[in-house]
């Protein structure tokens, strides 16, 4: 029988990266978009051992005419969008390249769609971020968007390109809105990724505290893993819908330090108030956080928590992780990077 054939975009970032071996132990064909690089990034496609199984092609996402010459080329049965400028802090410096990328590129794809007539399933990569700072306790598939950032303004108005185009041209268009999700293959600027790198390399190699913005924000935060075949099952189903995707719970950086430290034996104590807070570990007084204004943003999102009755209803998602798992995950995994021959950094 002949393979289904996907097209990821974004396929070396960490849900890319999830994404593809996901496809591939499905039996997909997956081709994926890389943009040039002055180096070969494809150290999350390398450490899940999957280089050599993907047709790889080459372009920035905003290029219409390249990424219309290979969509029209491999002709896949689906896309899924998960190219993005991701990192929200960036957002307030660089607003019109967040735009570009995150709003006219998906533009552009559905007109491919379109223009082409194709039958292709499309996935795009909407975030809780659009919610910003909701009044709402659990945020679900209807709750009013408040975006606080260029990036979700960006990531809203794709949002709802999706749903329009779904509702005008009925194409198999679809958006999951997923809350913040983690992973040993996070990128090193996110906090979870920072916190737990930052405080095995306290521990194992003596580096310097860790420098981190505000620790009250809270988010509802899982598993990467969990979360691609949550994208995976909104392909499948008869119809395409938005779905929310997310645990269910929420907790604060803080709360993410405290239990981080817990799997490597440290005992946290916080003193101080505001930029003068620090957090050292009682037993051996070594410094590990310093608080920096740097890392606090133009505005906050101050907490997130999502509902995904939805999807857990109507296509039977399930995560494995809870929270205690993916920060152990985290945790231990790093650990065993810095002991093995080859060291992986993302
Ligand atoms: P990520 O690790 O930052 O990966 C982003 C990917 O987009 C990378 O492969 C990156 O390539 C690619 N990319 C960025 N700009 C590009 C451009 N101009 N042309 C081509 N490729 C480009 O992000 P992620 O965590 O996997 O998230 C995947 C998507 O889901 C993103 O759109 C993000 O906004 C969205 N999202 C993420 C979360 C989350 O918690 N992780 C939650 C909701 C939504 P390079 O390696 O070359 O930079
Ligand atoms: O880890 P973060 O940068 O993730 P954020 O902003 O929630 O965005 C991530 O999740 C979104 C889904 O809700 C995605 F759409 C988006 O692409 C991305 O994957 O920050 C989390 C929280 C924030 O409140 C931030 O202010 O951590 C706080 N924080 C405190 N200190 C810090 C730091 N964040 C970062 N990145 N670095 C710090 O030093």
């Amino acid at each position: 029988m002949k393979k289904k054939v996907a097209f990821i975009t974004g396929i070396n970032g960490q849900d890319g990266a999830y994404l593809a071996k996901f496809l591939l132990d499905k039996n997909y064909s997956v081709h994926g978009l890389l943009r040039r690089s002055s180096n070969s990034k494809l150290s999350r496609i390398d450490y899940l051992n999957i280089i050599n199984k993907i047709t790889f092609h080459s372009s920035e996402l905003n290029e219409f005419k390249n990424i219309e010459d290979i969509i029209k080329k491999i002709k896949p049965d689906v896309i899924y969008n998960l190219a993005g400028q991701s990192f929200v802090q960036y957002s307030f410096n660089n607003p019109s390249y967040t735009f570009d990328i995150n709003l006219h590129s998906v533009l552009n794809m559905l007109e491919i769609i379109r223009r082409n007539k194709l039958d292709t399933k499309f996935y795009q990569a909407s975030t809780s971020e659009m919610y910003g700072n909701s009044n709402v306790d659990l945020q679900n598939e209807n709750t009013i968007f408040q975006p606080a950032s260029p990036y979700a303004i960006s990531k809203t108005a794709a949002h709802h390109l999706v749903v329009n185009y779904r509702a005008n041209y009925k194409g198999f268009f679809c958006s999951g809105i997923l809350f913040n999700h983690e992973s040993f293959l996070r990128g090193i600027e996110f906090v979870t990724k920072k916190i737990t790198d930052g405080l095995v390399g306290i521990i194992h190699e003596n580096t310097k505290p860790i420098r981190l913005g505000n620790l009250d924000a809270k988010r509802d935060w899982g598993f990467a893993g969990d979360y691609v075949e949550a994208m995976y099952l909104m392909m499948h189903y008869k119809k395409p819908d938005d779905y929310v995707v997310a645990t269910g719970q929420t907790k604060s950086i803080r709360e993410f330090i405290i239990i981080a430290c817990s799997y490597l034996g440290l005992c946290p104590v916080f003193e101080g108030e505001g930029l003068n807070e620090i957090c050292y570990d009682k037993k051996t007084n070594k410094k590990l956080i310093i608080i920096d204004k740097k890392y606090f943003r133009a505005q906050e999102v101050h907490r997130l928590k999502g509902d995904p009755s939805k999807i857990k209803k109507t296509l039977k998602w399930k995560p494995k992780y809870n929270f205690e798992k993916l920060v152990e995950h985290m945790v231990k995994s790093q650990i065993d990077n810095l002991n093995s021959k080859k060291k992986f950094i993302f």
